[in-house]
């Protein structure tokens, strides 16, 4: 019929026009848990150097580094990881020292 405008362009939104919703990403990043080494006067200092190769995936160097940091200064990070990876790791190396009678210890705490 003439005359009479399309109802399309009596909608505010359309058309020619958009809307664009701002939304937040609806993913979480996950928290961080660091992994430390605590020092103790009897676990050999090889054993710990094995245990950061082993589970950590350190090289000699970085892992010789790290023990002798724990060793220096009481604590040390092994590495950082999310809640069930760190909850492994301290679980594998507990279980890998207890196996081997040496009293090292293993925590995780948030980050
Ligand atoms: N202090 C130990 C020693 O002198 C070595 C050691 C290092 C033990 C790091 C534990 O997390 C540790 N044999």
């Amino acid at each position: 019929m003439a005359g009479k405008r399309d109802e399309r362009d009596q909608d505010p939104t359309g058309p020619g026009t958009s809307v664009i919703a701002k939304t937040r990403p609806q993913t979480k990043r996950p928290s961080l848990y660091r992994v430390l080494l605590l020092n103790d006067d009897y676990t050999p200092m090889e054993f710990v150097v094995h245990i950061l190769q082993k589970f950590f995936n350190k090289s000699t160097d970085d892992a010789t580094r790290i023990m002798l940091h724990v060793h220096q200064h009481g604590v040390g990070e092994c590495g950082v990881y999310t809640y069930e990876v760190a909850e492994t790791k301290v679980t594998q190396v507990m279980d890998f020292a207890r196996k081997n009678q040496h009293p090292l210890q293993c925590v995780m705490e948030k980050k």
